[in-house]
């Protein structure tokens, strides 16, 4: 099974590499033709798979995760011809791509969307149609209870058929009916369509709510109501293993399923290879450890809490997708390492503190680069990631672009929030932090693109950009690729058995074991020096192969004392 091996980078199209290549004007959207002249980057970075979000014609109302024709690419982002290409020029650098399946639901600009509005239309069967209720004075009300995930009710009428349609997510994203055979046949065509061009598998948006058992209100919830009847239901598992047994199992593919508010019993189903549903599975556990309400309210980060929650998974599956950072989260720099505040802010600062930003963000950096690459499972790499980007700074609700944001504000607002409290949570957790345009170098706009771009550029970008690490030998980016170079190499990291050995508020350690080798990763999520339990010394006796601080360890020092934020690997003496 490659896809063990292997390290997966995700790019995020839009904000990749704008480009006026194959006949593209400059317009501050990344393109195909862009990525297509960045994948020598990735190759020397290591990665050997690209997920690629969504590149498919949308009207962009959730950035591509609403399509409007899965066989056709946006024309913002190239042709057929230009992904043809990417998939060619890929392939003779050994990089295969997965394509973003998004099935949940297409965009109200398919066709099919479009047809099913007509009563009569053969495509009515296609999504969810219902009656609405009857209220206090007449008036009329959803046919359930249930709520989005993206804020607000989950049902939109619709005045030319008189009924309402579901929408787990954007009114512009109604979801499509699994109970039709026909929705089911028209999954697999696209399967097979995007197979045939090349595509190595799929990453698989939202896949295990899909299925809607019963349309019967859902209990009371503070995050999304009437879950109950959608998530992970049999007939969502049915679904996966039809899509398995009839396409993904005739070629050489894997998927990794995106699974909301999923518990270690549901993906121990998804994810068993004699049932045939998905190879591994995104959860969201780890990041969510210190925030409350799902991910919109903070909460103190606690080092022990998080490896409670790595290892219940590390050890609950054989196999976990492993990622720190995606399109949707905050960049873990700016969440579990030291550039949760004010990192090069403009207020000004003596120098000695900006030289302990500085480094510190950096050493942090890295030390989070060793937790995501020693985990047991396929690496997931954001794009961006490998030189440290940080979360956004701008100061106003005005720059922001993502619709589960302005959805949120609007919301918050309703209820009386203030604006600096409001401001404050969606800064720390809107998905734009993700998204803010590649910073490849110093120049205007960050080498991204000519002109301006289309979700502002973070004002760090002369200090935090592609360019300034790649020569580096201590840079972020250097690390990253040995990093990924020695993992290429250890059986023990690929295969390793995981053992979680300690944690307290500040570090944790934990060993991966192969026959006879022994590794041991030790990291500080603290600013302060951490030491680390007598009783362990024993682990550190052996090689030091890498460090985020670029100290060695002392090793026969009766206290062994890790420095502030810094992460080590160490290949034990001892079993
Ligand atoms: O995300 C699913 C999802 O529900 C969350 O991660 C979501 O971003 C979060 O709850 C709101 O902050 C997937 C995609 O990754 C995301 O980009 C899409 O917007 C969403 O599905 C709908 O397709």
């Amino acid at each position: 099974m490659w896809w063990k091996n292997s390290v997966v980078y995700q790019i995020y199209p839009r904000s990749f590499q704008d480009s006026d290549l194959s006949g593209l004007q400059y317009d501050g959207i990344g393109d195909i033709p862009g990525i297509i002249s960045r994948l020598n980057e990735i190759k020397e970075l290591g990665a050997d798979i690209i997920w690629l979000s969504p590149v498919y014609k949308s009207p962009d109302a959730d950035n591509g995760y609403d399509i409007s024709d899965y066989y056709s690419i946006n024309p913002k982002f190239g042709t057929m011809a230009d992904m043809e290409k990417l998939f060619a020029e890929a392939k003779k650098l050994g990089i295969k791509i997965i394509m973003d399946l998004v099935i949940n639901h297409t965009s109200d600009e398919h066709e099919w969307f479009k047809k099913s509005r007509d009563k009569e239309s053969p495509y009515r069967d296609y999504y969810i149609w219902q009656q609405g209720k009857t209220g206090r004075r007449g008036k009329r009300k959803p046919p359930n209870n249930w709520t989005g995930f993206f804020t607000g009710g989950a049902w939109e009428y619709d005045e030319r058929s008189g009924e309402y349609y579901l929408h787990l997510f954007d009114k512009k994203q109604p979801d499509l009916n699994y109970k039709n055979p026909k929705v089911i046949e028209e999954v697999k065509n696209i399967l097979r369509f995007w197979l045939d061009k090349g595509a190595s598998g799929f990453r698989c948006d939202v896949i295990n709510i899909i299925y809607k058992t019963s349309l019967k209100d859902g209990k009371r919830s503070l995050t999304v109501q009437g879950l109950e009847h959608f998530k992970s239901q049999e007939g969502n598992h049915e679904v996966l293993r039809e899509l398995r047994r009839d396409v993904l199992d005739k070629y050489d593919c894997f998927t990794v399923g995106e699974t909301v508010f999923v518990g270690l019993e549901d993906a121990k189903l998804l994810c068993n290879e004699d049932r045939g549903e998905l190879n591994m599975i995104f959860f969201f556990d780890h990041l969510e450890v210190d925030r409350v309400v799902a991910q919109f309210i903070p909460k103190k980060f606690r080092a022990r809490r998080l490896l409670e929650v790595i290892a219940k998974w590390q050890r609950g599956l054989d196999w976990n997708a492993v990622y720190l950072e995606n399109h949707d989260q905050p960049r873990v720099v700016s969440h579990f390492g030291a550039a949760k505040e004010n990192l090069f802010s403009k207020i000004t600062k003596n120098s000695r503190q900006a030289e302990i930003e500085k480094e510190y963000w950096q050493r942090s950096a890295k030390m989070l680069a060793l937790f995501v690459l020693t985990l047991r499972g396929t690496p997931f790499i954001y794009q961006g990631q490998e030189i440290g980007m940080t979360n956004f700074d701008y100061e106003s609700f005005d720059d922001l672009d993502d619709v589960v944001s302005r959805g949120l504000n609007r919301l918050m607002k309703k209820i009386f929030i203030p604006k600096p409290l409001r401001w404050k949570w969606i800064k720390a957790s809107s998905r734009d932090n993700a998204r803010t345009p590649m910073q490849w170098d110093d120049s205007e706009h960050a080498g991204f693109s000519k002109v301006k771009p289309w979700l502002g550029v973070n004002g760090n970008y002369k200090t935090i950009n592609y360019e300034s690490q790649k020569n580096n030998g201590n840079s972020i980016l250097n690390f990253y690729k040995k990093l990924i170079a020695l993992r290429k190499t250890s059986k023990c990291l690929i295969h390793g058995e995981f053992i979680p050995v300690y944690a307290d508020n500040k570090i944790i350690i934990y060993q991966r074991k192969h026959e006879n080798d022994n590794l041991t990763t030790a990291l500080n999520f603290s600013p302060k020096a951490a030491k680390i339990p007598k009783k362990y010394n024993s682990l550190f006796t052996g090689i030091q192969l890498i460090s985020a601080s670029g100290e060695s360890l002392h090793k026969n020092a009766a206290i062994i004392t890790l420095p502030p934020w810094d992460g080590m690997l160490i290949k034990s003496n001892i079993n």
